[in-house]
């Protein structure tokens, strides 16, 4: 399954690697400090059409292919992750529900608006009884004449502070629940009934926000169901349909990171070599060294492998896991080797590792907990 990467394309990925080095690398830590990104920076990303990377060219978006997608991904996430998570977010979990599933009509009122970067979008799934099991959420809507009510709450919503659309998922059948009771919706920021809690204090990812959600009779018109009226009851598929891809891209932004903590590393230890470190002294570095690089080196290729199947038409429901949980886990790995290379060094911002140790410590949790993934791979080995 080799992949031929246009001229265009390759293009794009160096200007994305001289925006990581020029731009984005170097006011890193102002952005960890301060949990914001600069507005400039935001208008830089726009003007690479990163926002709109998977949405079709039609509705204005640059129509990549699952695996350019992903290898732009390993470039930006060489950084700071909150970078990523305001982008990939919106083109992704937040955007992907109306790609997949949305009328014609949802597609050209809503993809161009979120492709340019006008609009930005979020995925509200997470309640407070409903983490893990998606199944289990509470959020109801009823239809009541033209529009729908929902009541309920979801927590931990990526991007809410800036999105204008929140594709959200939320109970419209009791009885049935998620084999057939569950609704996506279109939620427009500024509906009656809406409201957005305060910013989550998180230990990683800073400069990327989360919020709880309040839905309190909240009023949505009634064809802002995604897909439309017949797809009452379909969202809890559309749902994890757009995780099957969060998940392969969460494992784009482990790789990616891993690979730079793996590359500050070097520089590390060629530091202590030109300052008279013995190679002797620095053996257990080295094997931590090596290890790194054959972790790394295993979780790119099932990436790259997984996101060529997808382009390629299959399902890769169990390879995303698969790959989500072994790249997180390779992420983790390396920048806790980092740590212990680096020594006391490393628990200084200044060196990134730190912050990349609690970056990618999220990325196990996002989209999905470990576990959980491990849970959808056995349950489909065993189903067959
Ligand atoms: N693609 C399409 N449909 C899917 C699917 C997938 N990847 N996974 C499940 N479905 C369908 C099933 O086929 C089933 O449909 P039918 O009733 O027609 O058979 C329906 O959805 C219910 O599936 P299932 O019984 O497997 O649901 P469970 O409640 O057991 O939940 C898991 C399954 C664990 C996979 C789900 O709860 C999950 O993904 N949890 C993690 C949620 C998460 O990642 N949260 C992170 C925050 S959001 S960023």
């Amino acid at each position: 399954m080799e992949v031929t990467l246009t001229d265009d394309f390759k293009k794009l990925r160096s200007s994305v690697r001289e925006l990581v080095i020029n731009t984005l690398d170097p006011i890193s830590l102002e952005v960890e400090k301060s949990s914001l990104i600069p507005e400039y920076v935001v208008d830089e990303l726009r003007h690479l059409g990163l926002f709109g990377m998977p949405i079709p060219k039609t509705y204005g978006g640059l129509g990549l292919t699952t695996i350019e997608e992903i290898l732009i991904y390993e470039e930006l996430t060489r950084t700071n992750g909150s970078y990523r998570s305001r982008i990939g977010t919106s083109n992704g979990i937040g955007s992907m529900g109306i790609v997949y599933d949305g009328t014609a009509a949802q597609k050209s009122h809503y993809l161009p608006r979120i492709a340019s970067g006008e609009w930005t979008s979020a995925f509200a799934l997470t309640e407070p009884d409903a983490g893990s099991d998606a199944g289990n959420i509470r959020t109801t809507a009823v239809l009541e004449g033209d529009h729908w009510v929902l009541n309920g709450n979801k927590i931990f919503i990526t991007n809410a502070d800036t999105a204008q659309l929140f594709t959200t998922i939320v109970v419209t059948d009791e009885e049935k629940r998620n084999r057939g009771g569950v609704t996506a919706f279109i939620v427009e920021k500024g509906v009656p009934g809406f409201s957005i809690g305060a910013t989550d204090i998180k230990m990683g990812l800073k400069g990327s926000h989360t919020h709880e959600l309040v839905f309190k009779d909240c009023r949505v018109p009634k064809d802002n169901v995604i897909g439309g009226m017949d797809m009452v009851g379909q969202g809890f598929k559309t749902a994890m349909r757009v995780l099957d891809k969060g998940r392969l891209t969460m494992g784009a932004c482990a790789v990616g990171a891993a690979q730079r903590v793996m590359e500050l590393t070097i520089e590390h230890i060629h530091r202590k070599l030109a300052s008279g470190t013995s190679k002797g002294d620095l053996q257990t570095a080295q094997f931590l060294l090596a290890d790194m690089a054959t972790r790394i080196y295993a979780a790119r290729q099932m990436l790259h492998h997984t996101a060529r199947m997808k382009d390629s038409g299959d399902n890769v429901t169990r390879q995303s896991s698969m790959v989500k949980v072994f790249c997180t886990e390779t992420a983790s790995l390396v920048a806790d080797w980092a740590m212990d290379i680096f020594e006391e060094d490393g628990c200084l911002t200044g060196n990134q590792v730190e912050m990349f140790l609690r970056d990618v410590r999220l990325y196990r949790i996002y989209e999905g907990t470990s576990e959980i993934q491990r849970l959808i791979i056995s349950r489909d080995l065993l189903s067959q």
